[in-house]
């Protein structure tokens, strides 16, 4: 863990050191993911199954790429009620906050007479990756399924990977609460590919959403322009804004939170008050000895993790905003005076009882956030990544004398005549007198 001040003189360079730290994109993988995105496109399911059985020791007969519903039922009723009760809770939660995005179409009728309209449409078909191994969280199939549920896609197409086989409840537990049934058992690039350019057993997708590995990641760049991707996830960060008058176990346990995520991952306090940043410093080595992923929080703590200590808040701000997080918290009276200051984060989290994992399960709005800075400019997935909107206008003779001419004007001078001559033929029509 690094320890800043900001009243020391070399503040800056250790803050901008600090900044560019877990950049740097994995350029290993590009050339193997083009040979496999190539033969998936070539052979389809052969080529599917191929991968299949050397990635994960799983020989898929054709009919066996797609999980039957009754296997989905068999594996999903597993798993224990409490906990079935549980992602019902967060799935209705998440839910109600994206069907509240819905946005409004336009349409007006301006002073020239043009009637201006914007209407939105829901994707047709969306393919959702699911990670097998150790990041195969239900709660982001929650996370990726429902916004586009409550967006109106009617076809939603899951992959996930079974390595030797083997099923995780959990996963479709979380499909079954989303009314996902279209699941496939093949993972990595080769599934990324088949969602793209679709196979016998998978058809073609419009957009792919969820996180995945290096391999995955490179597939959704390089599919990316036939379908769309979200946005490519970095390793989570938090910071916490954090004033002395808090349990400096609850800070300790807010950044381990998120360490335990990603050996990558980076955790960082702003404190005004050195003696609560030591308090907390100790917190994190005494909770490290009984965390059961301790070896990975250790790591991302000791390797990415840091502690600012400022002299007040305004400047505590200016770094949130220059850091740009995914994840903000803010423990701190009046939280929100401090959260108007910050215009670039994920994700806000506001008040000493609202801890990030509020936001990660059952909160409501979204845990897929912008990471690695991104935040400057972009934002957490939603309902509009599932939406696209057509413009439109009409108009009859009366809007057209208004605009036309105008419009002629300038096509002549772009040197392009049938745009001229479309407007200007109508126009002379009209009895237009041009001079
Ligand atoms: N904090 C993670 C999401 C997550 N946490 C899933 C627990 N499960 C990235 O925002
Ligand atoms: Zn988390």
């Amino acid at each position: 863990m690094k320890r800043l001040h900001t009243t020391q003189s070399d503040f800056e360079a250790d803050f901008a050191a600090l900044l560019e730290a877990r950049t740097g994109v994995e350029t290993s993988v590009t050339e193997p993911v083009r040979d496999i995105i190539a033969d998936i496109r070539q052979r389809g399911d052969d080529a599917l199954r191929d991968y299949t059985a050397r990635f994960d020791r799983l020989t898929l007969s054709p009919d066996k790429i797609r999980i039957g519903a009754d296997e989905i039922a068999r594996e999903a009723d597993r798993v224990d009620a409490d906990l079935m009760e549980a992602l019902n809770v967060a799935a209705q939660r998440i839910e109600v906050f994206h069907a509240q995005q819905l946005p409004e179409n336009l349409e007006y009728t301006d002073d020239a007479g043009l009637t201006l309209g914007m209407r939105w449409t829901a994707l047709d078909a969306v393919g959702l990756y699911v990670p097998g191994g150790k990041a195969a969280y239900p709660s982001s199939v929650l996370m990726n399924a429902l916004p586009a549920k409550v967006a109106g896609v009617e076809r939603i197409a899951m992959c996930v990977p079974c390595p030797d086989g083997v099923l995780n409840p959990l996963v479709l537990a979380a499909a079954r609460v989303c009314g996902v049934t279209e699941i496939y058992r093949v993972g990595g690039a080769q599934a990324v590919a088949a969602l793209a350019y679709g196979t016998n057993a998978i058809a073609p997708v419009d957009r792919i959403v969820g996180p995945g590995n290096a391999y995955v990641a490179e597939a959704k760049r390089q599919v990316f322009g036939h379908v769309g991707i979200d946005s490519i996830a970095g390793p989570s960060e938090v910071l916490v804004v954090a004033d002395a008058e808090n349990n400096p176990r609850f800070v300790a346990l807010d950044l381990l939170a998120q360490a335990e995520h990603d050996e990558l991952a980076q955790a960082v306090l702003i404190t005004n008050d050195s003696a609560f940043a030591d308090k907390v410093a100790a917190a994190v080595e005494a909770e490290l000895k009984t965390l059961p992923r301790a070896a990975i929080a250790a790591r991302s703590w000791a390797d990415h993790g840091a502690i600012i200590v400022v002299r007040d808040w305004d400047e505590a701000a200016a770094i949130a905003n220059r850091l740009a997080p995914e994840h903000l918290e803010v423990m701190l009276n009046a939280p929100e005076d401090f959260a108007a200051k910050v215009r670039h984060a994920g994700a806000m989290f506001l008040g000493r009882f609202c801890p990030e994992a509020v936001g990660d399960y059952v909160g409501g709005p979204n845990h897929v956030l912008p990471t690695s800075r991104t935040a400057r400019f972009a934002s957490g997935l939603s309902v509009f990544d599932f939406l696209k909107r057509t413009t439109s206008i009409a108009t009859g003779p009366d809007g057209l004398r208004r605009v036309g001419p105008a419009g002629v004007a300038l096509a002549r001078a772009e040197g392009l005549g049938a745009h001229a001559l479309s407007l200007s033929a109508r126009l002379d029509e009209l009895g237009w007198n041009e001079r």
